[in-house]
């Protein structure tokens, strides 16, 4: 053979070789990467900025949740947020990091940042869960300030509703802004964060799925997480977003599993009077989003890039 044909047919070989090895690989992982419910594109940003400065996953989810947090237009979080029947803004949050570490806060009243409340209960102390007036006194103790979070548009919502004090959750009526966050640092890592001032005008002392790890959402950094809003009553007897992560586990698609996780409640419960929408990520950076009504979107940031997708649902 000559010289010059043995180079041309060596490199053609080489070339078909390592199409081979790209095409029979995974596909490559698409990180750093954000993902929230519904259209939270500043709480994205937010995340995203957090990313560029720390890298960090976790970083990210807590900046992101902050945002709707201190907005006093955001009526279902934080500052802002509808109160209960009995008028009290009442808080549920959590945080979960790759390593599988997670804190949680229920019930906590005057603090205008649950998430970062959480992040403490999981950093600083030994426990997941505080809740009530030990979570605030824990608050008050790491420097938070005690605050009044009941705006003047919140306390009339509150006003007109004592009128006829009826209790419907209704199909995204609430304004639903809840925001569950999920996202991959630099290191490819999964974070997930949740927080909410839960259902408005609820019981005295309603927690909802917020701030159960496992509920409104889980993460294992072998598989990618999952996060969920709606009614939280749902997500809690399904335990919706561990039940996706380990459907991932499993080999399902996010897409797949989050559709399998809405089709549990589907089957047992009379699904036609209530929203739940889910989210979830692999570690590839592959989501998937689905929700029992129309209504549902999310927000997603990847390059820099922040859009709002429409999900697919269950009731056509
Ligand atoms: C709750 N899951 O307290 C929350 C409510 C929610 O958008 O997601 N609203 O049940």
């Amino acid at each position: 053979m000559q010289r010059r044909t043995f180079i041309k047919q060596t490199s053609i070989l080489t070339a078909l070789a390592s199409t081979q090895t790209l095409a029979s690989n995974k596909p490559t992982a698409k990180f750093p990467f954000v993902i929230s419910t519904w259209k939270n594109e500043k709480a994205n940003e937010a995340a995203w900025a957090s990313l560029q400065k720390t890298g960090r996953a976790l970083d990210a989810v807590e900046a992101g949740a902050r945002i709707p947090e201190a907005d006093p237009n955001d009526t279902s979080v934080g500052y802002g947020g509808f109160p209960d029947r009995d008028g009290n803004v009442t808080l549920d949050a959590c945080i979960m990091d790759e390593k599988g570490n997670a804190g949680s806060v229920t019930f906590l009243q005057n603090i205008m940042h649950p998430i970062s409340v959480a992040r403490a209960v999981m950093e600083k102390t030994p426990h997941v869960m505080l809740s009530g007036e030990g979570a605030l006194q824990f608050a008050l103790s790491q420097g938070f300030k005690k605050e009044n979070l009941l705006t003047d548009v919140a306390k009339k919502a509150w006003e007109e509703w004592k009128k006829t004090s009826k209790y419907e959750p209704k199909i995204n009526i609430e304004r639903h802004d809840t925001i569950g966050l999920l996202a991959l640092g630099t290191k490819g890592e999964i974070s997930g964060a949740c927080t909410t001032s839960g259902l408005a005008f609820k019981m005295h002392g309603r927690v909802g799925d917020s701030p159960v790890i496992g509920a409104a959402v889980f993460c294992d950094d072998e598989v990618g997480g999952a996060c969920a809003t709606g009614l939280g009553e749902f997500v809690l007897k399904t335990l919706g977003s561990f039940l996706i992560v380990e459907l991932m586990r499993n080999g399902k698609t996010p897409q797949q599993a989050c559709e399998e996780a809405i089709m549990r409640i589907v089957k047992r419960y009379n699904y036609k009077e209530f929203q739940i929408g889910y989210l979830a990520l692999n570690k590839n950076g592959e989501y998937g989003a689905y929700a029992i009504q129309s209504g549902f979107n999310y927000t997603i940031t990847e390059n820099g890039v922040t859009k709002v997708i429409e999900s697919k649902y269950y009731m056509k």
